[in-house]
């Protein structure tokens, strides 16, 4: 079924989800937030599917909360309702992915749109795009998973100078902070987001799906608890079949052909 708000293909282990209203600079009204939901599930359904690009169409990534969705923001509880019932399973569904997922900034990012972003396993920006924790601006706090990533991707200090003051951030210092995986120029945004996926969904799609769950997880568990969750994650990861190819192409000298099983 065709989506109306987002534009989905997958092809050759990669699956393509665009924000697609750019007239509204891809800001996330409800039936884009349940249609990425959708297009979430399809990929957890295909097993052929081994990494995922969202981008924008036109000159943003996305603006966050549509402003504008009729009846969406008329009252606290309308608001606390979309965060909890659209912004929450969305995020929470993203994270839960098994396979890498990486966000292709092709313009600005603000409020959600920027924690849509960052909720995703690696950041790849245009030089040109910005993030902007544009919440307060508009007497919102950081939400869709914002307030919990910015701290930890780069600290507390940086993470409230952004969401009080709100200024975008322009790529290239995002990368220097650490908030996101890489800036390029332009041009080449998208024929290295194409490489990356290109080069994840050839790898061992298990084990890179495992790698989330201990990585994305470890914050909240001690030491000790991390070293039981390792050797948890470690025992799968050992139980697939590209666990016996790279081990059988190492030994063998060639390289390995994962099949993603
Ligand atoms: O209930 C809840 O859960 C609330 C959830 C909140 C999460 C959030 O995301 S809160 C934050 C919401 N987002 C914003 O406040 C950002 C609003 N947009 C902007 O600040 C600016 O548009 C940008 C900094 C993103 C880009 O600026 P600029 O100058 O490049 O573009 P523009 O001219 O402002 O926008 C172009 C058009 O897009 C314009 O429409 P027009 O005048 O051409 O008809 C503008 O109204 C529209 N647009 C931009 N952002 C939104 C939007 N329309 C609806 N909602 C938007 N968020």
């Amino acid at each position: 079924m065709a989506f109306q708000t987002i534009l989905f293909d997958s092809a050759d282990g990669i699956a393509r989800l665009t924000l697609n209203r750019p007239d509204r600079l891809n800001s996330l009204d409800r039936v884009m937030l349940v249609e990425i939901r959708e297009a979430f599930d399809r990929i957890r359904t295909d097993a052929s599917i081994r990494a995922l690009l969202i981008t924008g169409s036109g000159r943003a990534f996305c603006a966050g909360q549509d402003l504008q969705d009729p009846g969406a923001l008329e009252s606290p509880e309308a608001v606390g309702a979309l965060v909890s019932k659209f912004y929450n399973p969305m995020i929470g569904d993203l994270r839960n992915l098994e396979i890498p997922v990486i966000a292709v900034v092709n313009g600005v990012a603000a409020g959600a749109g920027s924690s849509l972003a960052l909720a995703c396993d690696l950041v790849l920006a245009a030089r040109s795009a910005s993030f902007v924790q544009a919440f307060g601006r508009i007497g919102l706090i950081p939400d869709a998973g914002g307030s919990a990533m910015l701290p930890r991707l780069v600290g507390p200090a940086r993470a409230l100078g952004l969401a009080l003051l709100g200024e975008p951030l322009p790529a290239e210092t995002a990368e220097a902070w650490g908030l996101i995986w890489r800036c390029v120029p332009d041009e080449a945004l998208s024929g290295e987001a194409d490489a990356l996926a290109a080069r994840l969904a050839t790898q061992a799609t298990r084990a890179l799906g495992l790698t989330k769950r201990a990585i994305n997880g470890a914050a909240d568990r001690s030491l000790e608890q991390q070293l039981d969750v390792e050797a948890d994650l470690q025992a799968k990861a050992a139980d697939t079949a590209d666990f016996r190819e790279g081990l059988a192409a190492f030994l063998e000298k060639r390289p390995a052909r994962f099949t993603g099983r």
